[in-house]
């Protein structure tokens, strides 16, 4: 009989790897989805089967962290063996407008979910993971940052993870439940929410590689992060489970880069030299220079007329003038600077050491960071493509922007 897995956050970046890698290893997958007025299962539409047809291992169950009993129900008709507590309100910035409604999805909805287990008898059987994060460190008291560096949460997003994780340690201790951690740094893929940094970017930098989009807003360019690739991170969790004994695990790459960064290798993958003018709010990217052939390509014969010759200073466009049709252009901004995006509290800088991880699990980390802003930058160039064409066969494409 297939192991049983049930996984909160299904719908969710992390839910969705998550769920393809456990299908892959001949799991039978159970996800709490919530309602939602329109369709929210784009993720994971690529693993639906018609239930009525023999063999099926994919559910999706109606749910949500903040209501007990239908997660008491879900559990007691799934009896997974292994829970993956995904399900979370997972925006720092969002936390700071949502911060009640974070402590009760975030917080408390774990401790629903142990409660769970407690009573329906499960916590000698059912294996449970914990999403935490690097949030938890926040204002970082070590560099870099390991299982045992002193947490300092600066977020209501942070504090209530920080909440979720101590309760995962306490009914370990406390009831001898097989309950981990997983401590996991910033990670990220084409499927990563629009509104996190990185997708942004790349979504944006797509969007006007193609002249669908005009510039970008950020926040903080000088964050620095540790980025992964969510489709190893995943690999992580499920090792966790498959220890003899629970335990806590960082799980990052050892590498850190700043949001500007991110910005200069997403603009240079469609052919776009970025450099920085200014300070402080006042902080554009400019264009300093165009490889006309790394656009076309990227364009793949969508957008604005393909410019044949490098445009940093000598030419572009057909024929090899200027093409009054190419908006990027030298000298055009490409990234501003708005104080919305500045957080009350920031945290500054993480990176992250998964030595016990990589010692006790085998894990490591596959995917370099080039490897991917490439990845994540060529999946929206094909979006954008899509959308490019659906413009100039006139139909409406929403914009979509935050
Ligand atoms: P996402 O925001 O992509 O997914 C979150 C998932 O949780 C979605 O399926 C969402 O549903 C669901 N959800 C949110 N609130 C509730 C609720 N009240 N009840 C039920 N489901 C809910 O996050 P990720 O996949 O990136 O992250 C997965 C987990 O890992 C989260 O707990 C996050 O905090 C944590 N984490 C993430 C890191 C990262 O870098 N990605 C790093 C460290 C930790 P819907 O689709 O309907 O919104
Ligand atoms: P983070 O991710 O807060 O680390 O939380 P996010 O991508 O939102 O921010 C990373 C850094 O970039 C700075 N930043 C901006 N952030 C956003 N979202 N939008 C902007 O325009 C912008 N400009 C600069 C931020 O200030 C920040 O410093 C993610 C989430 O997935 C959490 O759920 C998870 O726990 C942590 O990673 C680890």
């Amino acid at each position: 009989m297939s192991t049983t897995a049930l996984i909160t956050g299904i719908t969710g970046q992390d839910g969705a790897y998550l769920a393809e890698h456990l299908l892959g290893l001949g799991y039978t997958v159970h996800g709490i989805k919530r309602r939602a007025s329109l369709f929210n299962t784009d993720r994971v539409d690529h693993l639906y089967s018609d239930p009525h047809k023999p063999g099926v291992r994919f559910f999706m169950h109606y749910g949500d962290m903040t209501d007990a009993t239908n997660l008491i129900r879900i559990v007691q008709e799934t009896r997974p063996d292994e829970i993956y507590n995904l399900a979370a309100q997972s925006h720092v910035q969002v936390s700071f407008e949502t911060a009640e409604y974070t402590a009760n999805s975030d917080a408390l909805g774990t401790l629903r979910l142990l409660e769970a287990l407690r009573i329906l008898g499960l916590e000698q059987t059912t294996r449970f993971y914990q999403a935490s994060t690097s949030e938890m460190f926040g204002l970082a008291q070590q560099v870099p940052q390991s299982e045992t560096t002193p947490f300092y949460p600066r977020s209501p997003y942070g504090a209530a993870k920080l909440y979720a994780y101590w309760i995962c340690v306490n009914y370990r201790e406390a009831y001898g439940l097989h309950a981990s951690n997983g401590i996991l740094f910033n990670h990220e893929s084409p499927i990563r929410g629009e509104t996190f940094v990185t997708r942004k970017i790349t979504r944006a930098v797509a969007r006007i590689a193609l002249g669908l989009q005009d510039d970008l807003y950020l926040g903080n360019l000088d964050s620095l992060r540790d980025w992964g690739h969510a489709r190893d991170y995943v690999r992580a969790m499920h090792l966790m489970l498959q220890q003899d004994e629970p335990s806590d695990y960082v799980i990052a790459t050892g590498e850190q880069h700043s949001v500007r960064e991110f910005c200069e290798r997403a603009c240079a993958e469609v052919g776009v030299a970025l450099a920085w003018r200014g300070a402080g709010a006042d902080e554009t990217g400019v264009v300093q220079a165009i490889d006309a052939h790394l656009l076309a390509r990227a364009r793949n014969g969508y957008g604005p007329a393909p410019a044949l010759q490098s445009a940093s200073g000598h030419g572009g466009g057909h024929g090899g003038g200027q093409d009054s049709a190419e908006p990027l252009r030298p000298g055009k901004v490409l990234v501003r600077v708005d104080r919305r995006y500045f957080r009350p509290t920031e945290v500054a800088s993480l990176i992250g050491d998964a030595s016990k991880a990589r010692e006790r699990l085998g894990w490591e980390p596959t995917c370099t960071f080039a490897e991917l802003v490439h990845e994540m930058v060529w999946d929206d160039l094909a979006q954008a493509q899509r959308d490019e064409l659906c413009k100039t066969q006139g139909f409406r494409v929403p914009e979509f922007r935050e």
